[in-house]
C-alpha cells in the first residue's frame, strides 16, 4: 500500500452541477482551490499537481430530459473523468476528485477501478444518502441519487455502461456510513443488494471509532480502496454549503476522527470530495473543512508521537 505520507497527488476538478435542479455544486472545484487544498497537501510533504478541470457543460445549454435529467450530458462528463481517472492512477499519483455533484463518482470509481486490471477495488462511501437510486426508483429523476447504484451494476445502461461494461465495483466490497436519509423504494433496493451500511444510529449507539473500525474490517478482501466523501454527511449546523443538507450529522470531531482512522489504516488509494456548495455556504467555512478533512486523510496528525 503506497505511504499516504508521501504519495505525489493529483488534482482533479469536475464542476458538474447536472445530477439534479441547479444548486450551485458546479462551484464547489474553485471553492476548495480557495481554501487553499494544495498548500495544505504540499505543507504535509505531498508533491502535488492542479490537474485543471473536466469539460463540463452548465444545465442552461443541454437539454433537460425528462426522466433522468441532464443523462447524455453526464455520460459525456463522467467518460472523460473515467478516462482521466485511469490515467492519474495508472501515472502513480493519488486522485483527488473535486465535485460537483455525486454523479461524477461513476466516473471517478469506474476509473479508478479499471486502472490496475485484477486489483480487486472497495468503495467506503461516506454520505447522508445512499445514491442509490435507479431510475424506476427515483422519485426526481436526479441522477446525483444514482451513483452507488450505477457503479454496483444497477440503473439505467448508459451510466452502468461509463468506464467498464457492467459492475466497477461488488456488493461485499462497499460500505456506506453516516447515512439518515433513505427514499422508500431506495430502502428496499438498498437491502435486496444486501450493501453493508452504518448509519447515524449506529453512530449515535456504538461510537463512530467502532463503526469506522469495522467498516476498514470489512474491506481486508480487496487491494485498494476509493473513499467517496460527501459533505453532507456533516452535520449542516458545521457544514452549511453542501448540495442537500441532512439534520443530525457527523460532528467536527467524528468527521475527523473518520478521516485519521482510515489514515491509520493505510489503505485508501483515491478520494472524491464532492457537493461542496459555495451558495449555501458562509465564508468558505464548508470548503475549509473539507479542505482539515483532507489533511487528516493524508497524514495530518495532531501530534506524531512514537507508539
Ligand atoms: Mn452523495
Amino acid at each position: 500500500m503506497p505511504d499516504n505520507g508521501r504519495q505525489p497527488v493529483g488534482i482533479f476538478g469536475v464542476p458538474m452541477d447536472l445530477g439534479q435542479d441547479r444548486r450551485g455544486v458546479d462551484m464547489g472545484p474553485s471553492a476548495i482551490r480557495y481554501a487553499r487544498i494544495e498548500a495544505c497537501l504540499e505543507d504535509l510533504g505531498h508533491r502535488v499537481t492542479d490537474l485543471g478541470n473536466a469539460g463540463v457543460p452548465i444545465p442552461e445549454t443541454v437539454v433537460a430530459e425528462t426522466e433522468v435529467k441532464h443523462l447524455a450530458a453526464v455520460k459525456r462528463v463522467c467518460e472523460e473523468v473515467s478516462d482521466r481517472a485511469a490515467t492519474i492512477v495508472s501515472e502513480g499519483m493519488f486522485p483527488i476528485f473535486l465535485g460537483g455533484d455525486h454523479a461524477i463518482a461513476i466516473g471517478t470509481v469506474s476509473g479508478v477501478a479499471r486502472s490496475t486490471s485484477g486489483d480487486r477495488t472497495g468503495v467506503i462511501w461516506v454520505d447522508a444518502h445512499a445514491d442509490f437510486n435507479t431510475p424506476e426508483t427515483s422519485p426526481s429523476g436526479n441522477i446525483h441519487g444514482m451513483p452507488l447504484a450505477a457503479i454496483m451494476g444497477l440503473g439505467h445502461p448508459d451510466l452502468v455502461g461509463i468506464g467498464t461494461p457492467e459492475a466497477s465495483v461488488s456488493t461485499e466490497d462497499v460500505v456506506i456510513i453516516g447515512l439518515r436519509s433513505v427514499d422508500v423504494e431506495e430502502k428496499r433496493l438498498l437491502r435486496e443488494a444486501g450493501v453493508r451500511v452504518y448509519t447515524m444510529k449506529d453512530i449515535d449507539a456504538y461510537g463512530a471509532a467502532r463503526v469506522v473500525r469495522s467498516a476498514i474490517k470489512g474491506l481486508s478482501q480487496v487491494d485498494r480502496v476509493h473513499l467517496s466523501f460527501d459533505l453532507d454527511v456533516v452535520d449542516p449546523e458545521i457544514a452549511p454549503g453542501v448540495g442537500t443538507p441532512v439534520r443530525g450529522g457527523l460532528t467536527y470531531r467524528e468527521a475527523h476522527l473518520l478521516m485519521e482512522l482510515v489514515n491509520e489504516a493505510g489503505i485508501i488509494s483515491s478520494l472524491d470530495v464532492v457537493e461542496v456548495n459555495p451558495i449555501l455556504d458562509i465564508k468558505n467555512g464548508t470548503a475549509t473543512l473539507a479542505v482539515e478533512l483532507v489533511e487528516s486523510l493524508m497524514g495530518r496528525r495532531i501530534i506524531d508521537l512514537p507508539r
